[in-house]
């Protein structure tokens, strides 16, 4: 731990207990989330981790997310998991014969050398690319690896800008709880209501062997991820679904903090085509117009939040989901947002439903005044370091400097401590889940330095 390190006398500890976590789960060609819990690569926590890895080797971070670009569908999409065919099928579910991405997601493109899940997760990459690029230019440029990175990128937004555009306003939406990586958020609650959950005897969740069940999502929530999963599966991954609103199943939701991130990487790949050396005017407007399209969709302006859309509530347009979660305030990273926005969201985190500044030491990830809030349980509650640091980064954005200094300063206090846990109690610091957990201890060096 760092408080080990401090004690013989190291001159850093936190940095040498973060890199001994980055060092212990990295496997060769990519960085796991954790041994035990997660012992495959997962595509945002990948990003996370390449952004602290660069810090220690420039070389190794790009590594990792050119691993993760090779496992991409001809259909543009970056799979939440690929697998490391070394790992037993029991060690982790739902494991690669569950998702068949050979067979199921043939139609799709899914690659032939690798196993990996069909689904994705949030569009971290391009930002990652660019700041994994910026910790060492020379190398980036020697081996190329912005100009390999690009088309794959490129290619990443156009799947979700087009097809996974279900709403039909510009916005990409999520089909399943685990592509926006907040499993259990209550924002699902309603949307997944309507979902018939698997029988629980179909299933075995391999997760309760590591984790704690008071900290985990519920069986039920299991059975509604499965059953979701399935029918995607069974529909071979969406392949046939043609125009935006062919999409059947029962969730399908447009999310504050993806949009965002998927935004903050259309920015980011406008700087990457830019060193590319090809005119980058077009992908900044077309990342300005998607803010604008963002604000106008899912802003709240009576609450101070974005919120996300239930596309499958009643009629056409769906209806916005009323809890607050941490999704609705991570767009403040974005530079195109109106100042009143930004404004209303800095006042939203500091006020009575996350307190930054007052009770909490962290944000939570979700409202303290909600009654489904509950500070150990996963993303009902509990404080996670990937949330706080790209709030961080909106906050330092617009010039709330003092606040973006206390926060920084907290999270790297809480991501010690806690021996870089999973997730924190937002109040105490108190680590929950597994420890040693990879994008805390990335995220924490990324911050430290
Ligand atoms: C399902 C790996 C992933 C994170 C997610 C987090 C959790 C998986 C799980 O772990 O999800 O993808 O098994 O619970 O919710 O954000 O990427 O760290």
């Amino acid at each position: 731990t760092t408080a080990d390190a401090g004690a013989r006398g190291d001159p850093d500890p936190l940095r040498t207990a973060a890199a001994r976590v980055l060092h212990t789960n990295w496997t060769g060609a990519s960085t796991v989330p954790s041994r035990g819990l997660y012992p495959h690569q997962w595509s945002w926590d990948s990003a996370f981790i390449a952004i602290g890895l660069r810090h220690l080797s420039p070389l190794r971070a790009q590594v990792e997310l050119e691993t993760l670009l090779r496992a991409q569908w001809a259909d543009g999409r970056v799979p939440h998991i690929v697998f490391n065919p070394s790992v037993p099928l029991d060690a982790y579910f739902p494991s690669p014969d569950f998702w068949r991405s050979a067979t199921a997601g043939r139609a799709a493109g899914a690659p032939g050398g690798v196993q990996t899940s069909g689904i994705v997760q949030p569009p971290v990459h391009a930002l990652a690319a660019w700041l994994v690029h910026l910790a060492d230019p020379g190398l980036s440029r020697a081996r190329s690896f912005l100009a390999r990175v690009h088309p794959r990128l490129a290619a990443w937004h156009r799947f979700l800008l087009h097809r996974r555009d279900l709403g039909g306003a510009g916005l990409a939406a999520v089909v399943h709880p685990w592509e926006q990586g907040m499993d259990n958020s209550p924002c699902w609650d309603v949307p997944l209501s309507r979902v018939p959950p698997a029988r629980p005897r179909t299933f075995r969740r391999a997760d309760l062997d590591h984790g704690c069940p008071r900290d985990r999502p519920t069986d039920l929530d299991y059975g509604r991820y499965v059953r979701l999963a399935t029918d995607y599966r069974d529909r071979g991954y969406g392949a046939a679904d043609r125009g935006p609103h062919e999409h059947r199943g029962d969730f399908a939701v447009e999310d504050p903090a993806f949009n965002a991130l998927l935004i903050a990487s259309e920015h980011a790949l406008a700087r990457i085509t830019g060193e590319l050396g090809v005119a980058a005017t077009a992908r900044h407007e077309r990342a300005e117009r998607l803010t604008r399209v963002l604000v106008e969709r899912l802003w709240d302006p009576a609450s101070g939040i974005f919120r996300c859309r239930d596309l499958r509530a009643g009629p056409a347009e769906g209806a916005p989901v009323a809890e607050r979660g941490i999704t609705g305030l991570v767009p403040l990273l974005l530079p195109g947002l109106p100042g009143d926005v930004v404004a209303a969201l800095v006042r939203t985190a500091c006020g009575p439903h996350f307190e930054l500044g007052g009770r909490t030491r962290l944000v939570p990830s979700h409202d303290l005044l909600s009654p489904a809030f509950d500070a150990r349980r996963y993303w009902r509650g509990p404080a996670w370091i990937n949330t706080n640091w790209l709030f961080e980064r909106g906050l330092r954005l617009h010039g709330e400097r003092a606040r973006a200094d206390a926060l920084r300063t907290a999270l790297l206090d809480v991501a010690s401590a806690s021996g870089f846990s999973e997730y924190v109690d937002p109040y105490t610091g108190r680590g929950f889940g597994t420890r040693g957990f990879s994008w805390s201890a990335a995220l924490a060096l990324d911050l430290h330095l």
